[in-house]
């Protein structure tokens, strides 16, 4: 079996440090939880930033120092910026972080609920206007699919050649006002995306692990972190995104799947080696 991809997203927009006070926004807070996820085995970070109070934002240049102090500290790994950034924000600002040409970004597939009257939209032209700039900056895309019919919309737009090889999906389940993370959700979706095509599973809350040994078990990848899922186990707070990382890789051991660090997963995912 492929050596197992762990992504680490360290800081979501939406969750605060009232939820959990390892919640990064500053610049210092950021390059520690990447930090912590790296050394604990992560070799992909799923980047979202904060002002310092922790106001979400796309700027180009908190991205541009974000990386920065994340690859003083860890120059190897993957870093790959959010695309969605947060509810409302455009489509031009959400984009921002792929002028800095990172090795891979998000691209997400479709609309959601998000929980109240919020709605995360992403029209189909909207999908095909961030795959344009995003192929175009050389950037491999993970396909965001909160749900079974984002990972139609991908496939329709692969036959029409506007997503392109290498697929790399991500499935985010639980998220409210999206599909739930049940075993079923997960065999429809991991069945449903074409055999040349990776995966990783983002689990939300209460589906975070479960959703991370499916994925173990069957070959696929996984991401944790803050972002999705504050607790360690229920009722226990993760005391950084190092904790949830580190559960995922004992999990690993359990199944006898070996992690990869950031240089096999460029393997595994076509991307280039990269030259420090
Ligand atoms: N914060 C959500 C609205 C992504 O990073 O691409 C969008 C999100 C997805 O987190
Ligand atoms: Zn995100």
């Amino acid at each position: 079996m492929e050596k197992l991809i762990i992504t680490a997203a360290i800081c979501g927009a939406e969750v605060l440090k009232e939820h959990n006070e390892y919640v990064p926004y500053t610049i210092e807070e950021i390059q520690r939880e990447a930090l912590g996820a790296y050394q604990a085995g992560a070799s992909i970070i799923h980047l979202h930033v904060r002002e310092d109070d922790g106001t979400p934002t796309q700027d180009i240049n908190r991205f541009r120092e974000a990386i920065k102090a994340i690859k003083e500290v860890c120059p190897d790994v993957i870093i790959q910026p959010s695309t969605g950034g947060a509810v409302g924000m455009t489509n031009d600002e959400r984009l921002q972080p792929t002028e800095l040409h990172p090795e891979m970004c998000t691209l997400d597939c479709g609309s959601v609920n998000f929980g109240g009257d919020e709605v995360f939209i992403n029209t189909e032209n909207d999908i095909i206007y961030f795959a344009d700039k995003i192929y175009a900056r050389k950037i491999l895309p993970e396909l965001e699919c909160f749900g079974k019919m984002h990972v139609d919309q991908v496939l329709r737009l692969y036959k029409k050649g506007l997503i392109k090889d290498h697929m790399h999906f991500s499935f985010v389940l639980g998220v409210n006002g999206g599909q739930t993370g049940e075993v079923r959700d997960f065999l429809f979706l991991k069945d449903s995306i074409p055999s040349h095509a990776t995966y990783s599973v983002a689990g939300i809350g209460r589906y975070e692990f479960s959703l991370a040994e499916l994925a173990i078990i069957d070959g696929g990848h996984v991401r944790v972190g803050l972002e999705d899922n504050i607790y360690l186990e229920k009722g226990v707070l993760a005391k950084g995104n190092k904790d949830l990382v580190a559960k995922v890789v004992k999990l690993a051991e359990k199944h006898g799947r070996s992690v990869a660090s950031p240089s096999e997963a460029r393997h595994i995912l076509g991307l280039k080696e990269l030259q420090i």
